[in-house]
């Protein structure tokens, strides 16, 4: 379809109060994802990697990867070359050095090395600990821009957690190549290799592991639908006996605004999240704003989107995107909460206060200087998080996504003489004599 490129880059307006039950629903509604098909289109490409090996996917490489290069294998073992200065520009290292110092700093403070004991009844003791999942899988897109943040968000955790293995999967360039601030990210968080190839070829070797692609416990990360309909579909294979870290919709923001809110600001943060791609999801909740603030708003995203470089996707996403008028900030919030949005900007007068308010959602930005690019690059807080309403159950990648919570249990002889009779009894009113009797048997010694 041919876009205007002289009409004005505008969203659609809607009054909550105005709407019924089905078109407050089609308001929450993102767009449906096709998965059946896309799982039928990445079968064979999966199914050729498991069986066929490196072979198999150095040809896909070559085929959707646009990259021929690679001879025998696309791995890259660590210890990864240094980089020059040439390669890689002093500003851009140290800047990829405070967002990683940053983000380390907010996930190495969500690792919980502690024990939890509690005693539940005397002389029975049950403990949980955490230990690293063992090999995992980072996926960064490659495609329209370069990612070393991902890199970052997926590498740092896996670091801090204390990940053995870290596989690093990211699109080569044709000559096999990878981009040196990906690169650089590898580095900082330790990757132990690199696999150079993208879409669902990557993420099928990282699923079964081929003669030189190590196999790992969990894939992370952001993707197409390739990516996403391919994790899904090793995520089901017992031969693969994989997880992942969660569903991926395409990316989402949701500003809430009230009459104390900077226009320019707003439209800023609508458009930085709109430049993701096409089907990038933008809302806009007014809070008993009058309709010159609205205009204000709308004339910003018009003119600043004009003067951006990637105004094309803009273009198409804000044609897309929906501003939503209500009155107050707790018909603001309950709006966000039913749609649960990855991001949340608060652009309020009291938006520290109204986070109490907040039930579903990916990542909060409070207030008129927290951009979504601050959590995005360097704050410190992770940017991999629950789209398409998922923060409804999800949470964001964090330290915890990269480990495991083992539980224990130690009784002593007086423990089980309290804690025996009550298990026997479940155990016989379930029918399971054995169960049973593995206590019973114990309990005829305790005298
Ligand atoms: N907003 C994206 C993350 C990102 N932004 C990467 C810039 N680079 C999805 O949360
Ligand atoms: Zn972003």
């Amino acid at each position: 379809k041919v876009v205007d490129p002289n009409a004005l880059i505008r969203m659609k307006t809607y009054v909550l109060a105005n709407a019924n039950t089905a078109e407050r629903a089609a308001l929450l509604k993102r767009p449906v994802l096709n998965s059946d098909a896309m799982i039928a289109k990445v079968k064979p490409i999966v199914d050729a990697v498991h069986t066929g090996g490196d072979k198999a996917l150095l040809g896909l490489v070559a085929k959707f990867d646009r990259c021929s290069t690679l001879k025998d294998t696309p791995i890259l073992r660590a210890p990864f070359p240094e980089l020059s200065s040439n390669e890689l520009d002093p500003t851009v290292r140290e800047a990829i050095d405070i967002a990683y110092a940053n983000v380390k700093k907010f996930h190495a403070a969500q690792n919980d090395g502690t024990t939890l004991k509690v005693e539940t009844m005397p002389g029975v003791v049950c403990s949980r600990f955490s230990r690293p999942i063992s090999r995992v899988g980072l996926y960064v897109p490659g495609g329209t821009a370069i990612l070393p943040s991902t890199a970052l968000m997926l590498g740092v955790p896996a670091q801090v957690a204390g990940c053995k293995e870290i596989v690093l999967a990211t699109p080569p360039r044709s000559d096999g190549s990878i981009s040196p601030e990906v690169m650089y990210a590898a580095k900082l968080v330790g990757a132990s290799a690199i696999l150079r190839a993208g879409g669902a070829q990557a993420v099928a070797a990282l699923a079964y592991g081929t003669e030189t692609v190590p196999k790992v416990d969990k894939i992370f990360g952001p993707g197409n639908q390739w990516v996403t309909a391919a994790k899904m579909l090793v995520q089901n294979d017992t031969d693969a006996l994989i997880s992942i870290d969660m569903p991926a919709g395409p990316s989402e923001v949701l500003v809430i605004a009230d009459t104390t809110c900077n226009p320019a600001f707003v439209a800023a943060d609508l458009l930085s999240q709109a430049e993701h791609g096409v089907d990038s999801q933008v809302v806009l909740i007014t809070v008993g704003l009058p309709d010159s603030t609205i205009a204000a708003i709308e004339d910003e995203v018009d003119r600043q989107a004009r003067a951006l470089p990637r105004v094309d996707i803009m273009r198409e996403s804000i044609a897309k995107s929906i501003i939503v008028k209500t009155t107050s900030v707790e018909e603001g919030l309950a709006f966000s909460n039913d749609y649960a949005p990855e991001h949340l900007i608060l652009h309020l007068k009291d938006a520290p206060g109204a986070v109490a308010l907040v039930q579903n959602a990916g990542s909060v930005f409070v207030g008129a200087y927290s951009p979504e690019s601050c959590g995005d690059y360097a704050s410190g807080t992770n940017h991999t998080l629950p789209t398409n309403g998922y923060a409804r159950q999800f949470s964001g990648v964090n330290t915890q996504s990269f480990q495991k919570h083992i539980t224990s249990q130690e009784v002593t002889a007086d423990g089980l003489k309290k804690l025996g009779p009550v298990v026997a009894t479940l155990a016989d009113c379930e029918g399971l004599g054995a169960h049973a009797n593995a206590v019973r048997i114990r309990l005829r010694t305790i005298s």
